[in-house]
């Protein structure tokens, strides 16, 4: 097989790393650079840590020919994305000594640390390892944070589904050891035989992603998944799940190959061991049969492409040694999160608190970063992070509430929670400039200044209450899932986007685009024309995305 002869050189580095240990230790102590070697690179992701530098620096560092400000962003690996008031608050001193101290909530229901310098790479790791949290396969060619819908007011049996995200979180770490011995000192031992079944030596192809969503809300945006599995519940009892694969998002510029993708229905399974057994094969799966040449095309969805749905179902079947049943019925209603307070079949109360594009840090207007830390300090509240980068301050019992609530009047937060306005509550936007390097364009940075333009446009046509999805992302890979947005601003350039528009509310259909690199003059009048004549042709409850569909992609 040509594909064979020709691997990517990741592959490379993944079997020859010794269990994902390469020369990471040498890296570490080598102190002429604030960088790691080359191959390191690669392996660091598979340990939740990506190497950055600052891209606003870069023209200053070369003129005065110094090295780039090398640094590191560590994620976090939380399944379903729940942590107790004590980790938060151990979160927060972490990211005070060792990172720039904003804690930033990611879409997938973890936080991340950026400007980590490589000699606090060992600390942070260590303080986390206290507080009962890891990095392990946070990134890498691997199964990453497994998502799970985070609103526990929501469903009666969301404990029951949500313990799923651990189970399959748990099944698809990797077995090496490498993450203890490097960054927590346990000693290696020669002669361990660290026989990993899942992965092997080669890893996966490239990066994995399972979500749970519990309809009627889709706020993990599940068909966004590599896997996808629907909770199915009757009469207030998990009955099982369907499952989708093959969704992912990424597309590159000029490649007409890559292309963004929803999961396909595969179809239903009821029992738990059968639920993870179909979760593994399917990984399986995609680890005999992906692209190891080329890492574009290298997705569980490309080798759907080859494959077929059905092929891929038949060959699960025949993994499983057991029968897929026809998917069950099941109905999304909604993306968003319950922003305020709502209380759950137990009597325990939730605050959804607005994190604008989840980044958590003191601003003068508002100190969302202390307000966390106060409320944290109560041991009142659990935290939760949602899939729309916001978080949840959960379980609160009746009692506590007061308290709860005391602070988050105090320092602001209830206010700025219920003034944001529709668009702004319903947006997101990626991480890009300063840190990511391979942002074209601004994205967490901009969006809400760009926000602050549109919602008088939104004003002049009383649509301030609709709920429009937005979202922006500094390039294609689509990070702030912008492809699974109503409005969709991708970047081609700096400061300016591909406009794509005609996703629907729920998920369930993906925006096309409608306008080559706009910059914001363009954006704005375009969306000003766009917004006129939706006011004035739409269907009674018609949301802007199911109209611009119909009315400019369909009607094209
Ligand atoms: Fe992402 C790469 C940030 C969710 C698709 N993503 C990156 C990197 C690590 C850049 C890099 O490779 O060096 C970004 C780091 C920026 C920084 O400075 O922090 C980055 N991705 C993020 C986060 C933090 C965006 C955010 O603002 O929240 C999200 C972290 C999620 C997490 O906690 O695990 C994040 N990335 C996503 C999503 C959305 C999702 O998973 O629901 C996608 C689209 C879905 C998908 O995977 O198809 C996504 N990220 C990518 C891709 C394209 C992958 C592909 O199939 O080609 C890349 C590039 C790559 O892997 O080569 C990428
Ligand atoms: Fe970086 Fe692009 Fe992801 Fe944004 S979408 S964080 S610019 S890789």
């Amino acid at each position: 097989m040509k594909e064979k002869n020709n691997l990517s050189p990741v592959e490379r580095i993944k079997t020859s790393s010794d269990g994902l240990r390469g020369t990471l230790k040498e890296s570490l102590h080598d102190q002429i650079t604030g960088a790691i070697r080359e191959d390191d690179q690669s392996l660091i992701k598979f340990h939740g840590m990506y190497q950055q530098d600052d891209r606003d620096r870069r023209e200053e560092r070369s003129a005065k020919k110094l090295e780039w400000l090398y640094s590191f962003m560590i994620r976090l690996r939380l399944p379903g994305g729940l942590i107790t008031p004590e980790q938060w608050l151990g979160i927060h001193h972490v990211a005070g000594e060792h990172s720039t101290g904003v804690i930033k909530i990611t879409t997938r229901q973890t936080v991340q640390l950026h400007g980590i310098l490589k000699s606090h790479i060992k600390p942070t790791i260590q303080a986390f390892n206290t507080l009962n949290l890891d990095s392990i396969a946070a990134c890498g060619d691997v199964n990453r944070n497994v998502m799970c819908s985070a609103h526990p007011g929501q469903s009666a049996i969301h404990e029951q589904v949500f313990a799923f995200a651990d189970k399959i979180s748990t099944l698809a770490l990797p077995k090496t050891r490498a993450y203890y011995e490097i960054w927590l000192d346990e000693e290696q031992i020669a002669d361990r035989k660290e026989e990993d079944p899942l992965y092997q030596d080669r890893y996966l192809p490239r990066k994995f992603k399972i979500a749970i969503a519990i309809p009627p809300n889709n706020d993990v945006d599940v068909f966004t998944n590599d896997i996808g599995l629907i909770a199915v519940v009757e009469n207030n009892e998990l009955k099982g799940f369907n499952i989708a694969a093959g969704g992912g998002l990424s597309a590159t510029h000029g490649n007409a190959a890559t292309y963004p993708r929803l999961a396909s229905m595969l179809g239903f399974v009821d029992t738990e061991e059968k639920v993870l057994k179909a979760v593994y094969e399917i990984m399986t799966i995609q680890r005999d049969n992906g692209n190891r040449a080329d890492r574009k095309l290298a997705r569980l969805k490309y080798t759907i492409d080859r494959m077929g749905v059905d092929g891929l179902k038949e060959e699960l079947e025949k993994r499983c040694g057991f029968k897929l049943e026809p998917a069950r019925p099941y109905t999304f209603a909604t993306r968003k999160d319950q922003y305020g307070w709502q209380q759950n079949h137990a009597g325990n109360w939730f605050y959804t608190v607005f994190v604008e594009n989840g980044r958590v840090l003191d601003e003068e207007q508002l100190p969302l970063k202390t307000a966390l830390y106060e409320i944290a300090q109560t041991g009142k509240a659990n935290f939760r992070f949602t899939g729309n980068q916001n978080v949840i301050l959960s379980d609160v019992r009746d009692e506590d509430k007061p308290l709860v609530d005391e602070l988050l009047e105090k320092f602001g937060i209830a206010g700025h929670t219920e003034r944001a306005g529709a668009l702004r509550k319903n947006a997101m936007a990626c991480v890009a400039f300063n840190t990511c390097p391979l942002a074209l364009a601004e994205a967490q940075r901009y969006l809400p200044s760009l926000i602050s333009k549109i919602e008088p446009l939104l004003e002049k046509y009383n649509l301030q209450e609709e709920e429009i999805t937005l979202r922006m992302t500094g390039c294609p890979n689509g990070c702030g899932r912008s492809p699974a947005a109503e409005i969709g601003l991708i970047g081609t350039a700096y400061g300016e986007y591909n406009l794509h528009i005609g996703g629907d509310r729920i998920g369930e259909r993906l925006n096309t685009k409608y306008k080559d690199s706009q910059n914001e003059e363009q954006l704005l009048q375009t969306l000003d024309e766009l917004f006129h004549t939706y006011v004035n042709e739409r269907k009674d409850s018609e949301n802007f995305g199911d109209f611009a569909y119909q009315k400019w992609i369909q009607g094209k």
